[in-house]
């Protein structure tokens, strides 16, 4: 039978006349619903173990908007807590983890096969939803890329310019190389669970990629990203995948065929007519709006949607934002993003 859903046809390579759309952290803190049933949860991290409300939360954008795909309630911090860091979040502060910066300490985590153990719960969430969603909706399940997640397993939290995972870099290639290699081994595992639960598409966030030079964009961001993609695909013939080396600028040329990804998500700081150019031509792509017109709206609002829309109408695209939206957004900007890009 023909493929029916439309993000499953734009990763397929075909040009919609209208795209597809999702929304980065569409389940999240500025829904009122979301708030509630996290604090039900008792917090973030029981939210997330917890299939019957992290399913909940996974659905409650779709009730609101006509959402094309729904994507997995989790984090990409989930998979170093299987592998044995410690993780907390601070109230309005955000992640902490133990950091892993020895070879002692790289030596005393889990073995890849051991991970399943913690993450069991989030593959009873995808099985949960890929029942309950609607026949139309594509189900996404994601993790995040090793070096993305390499930064925040050396330096224990989320920093500016990941300055201790580039320390590490240069001060113990082996031990930071063996970090890199387990969260790599440690992603195939988690994703290919995902699959088999359900997940009909995974995407793949390096939120950091950006400050890689040179060299080390190739060797850290988009080889790591190229072993997942082949190995899923290997394992599960035909799965979709979506890479976000998030801020590669010019970096962005070739990434598909690099990374061996179905689509390459672009972030706000390039341009959608440079995209449409440059990247798009290779195969599908999806963003690229800024967040920040979820909290002002208006004409701006308005402006941006049919221009992004425009600039990417010669191929294959799923509208998406740039970056999660913030928590400070309207919801009611979300509708108006919708209605415009489907209305003139
Ligand atoms: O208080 C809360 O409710 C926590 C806020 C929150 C949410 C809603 C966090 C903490 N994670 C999430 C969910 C989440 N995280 C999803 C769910 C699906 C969705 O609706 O999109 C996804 C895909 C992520 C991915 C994620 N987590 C990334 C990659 C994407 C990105 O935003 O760059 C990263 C870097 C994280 C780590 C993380 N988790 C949470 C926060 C606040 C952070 C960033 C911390 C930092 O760098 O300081």
């Amino acid at each position: 039978m023909a493929q029916q859903k439309t993000i499953l046809r734009a990763l397929a390579g075909e040009t919609l006349p209208t795209p597809p759309i999702w929304m980065m952290r569409q389940a999240g803190r500025y829904l009122p619903e979301y708030r509630a049933t996290r604090a039900q949860a008792g917090d973030f991290l029981k939210l997330c173990y917890n299939p019957e409300l992290a399913a909940e939360v996974t659905l409650q954008p779709l009730r609101r908007y006509d959402f094309d795909a729904a994507i997995l309630f989790a984090d990409i911090l989930l998979l170093p807590q299987a592998l044995g860091a410690d993780l907390w979040f601070v109230t309005g502060e955000g992640p902490r983890l133990s950091t892993i910066t020895t070879a002692e300490e790289l030596g005393r985590l889990k073995p890849v096969e051991e991970i399943h153990e913690t993450l069991n719960p989030i593959y009873e969430t995808v099985k949960i939803l890929s029942e309950e969603l609607p026949k139309e909706t594509t189900l996404i399940g994601f993790a995040g890329a090793p070096w993305t997640v390499a930064t925040y397993m050396i330096a224990g939290q989320g920093t500016p310019d990941q300055g201790p995972a580039h320390a590490l870099k240069s001060a113990n290639r082996p031990v930071f190389e063996g970090i890199m290699h387990r969260i790599t081994e440690g992603t195939i595992a988690y994703l290919s669970k995902q699959i088999e639960a359900g997940a009909e598409c995974v995407k793949l966030f390096d939120s950091w990629a950006g400050s890689l030079q040179g060299d080390d964009f190739t060797e850290f961001s988009i080889k790591p990203m190229q072993r997942i993609t082949a190995a899923l695909k290997e394992k599960h013939p035909g799965i979709p995948v979506i890479a976000f080396p998030r801020g590669a600028g010019t970096k962005y040329i070739g990434t598909h065929a690099a990374t061996g990804a179905d689509c390459i998500a672009v972030d706000d700081g390039v341009d959608a007519a440079w995209v449409a150019e440059h990247v798009q031509p290779d195969g599908c792509v999806q963003g690229n709006m800024k967040s920040s017109h979820m909290v002002t709206g208006g004409q701006g609002l308005i402006d941006e949607t049919r221009r992004i829309r425009d600039a990417l109408s010669g191929g294959a695209h799923i509208f998406n934002l740039g970056h999660g939206i913030t928590p400070d957004a309207d919801p009611a900007n979300v509708q108006l993003m919708i209605d415009t890009l489907r209305g003139a």
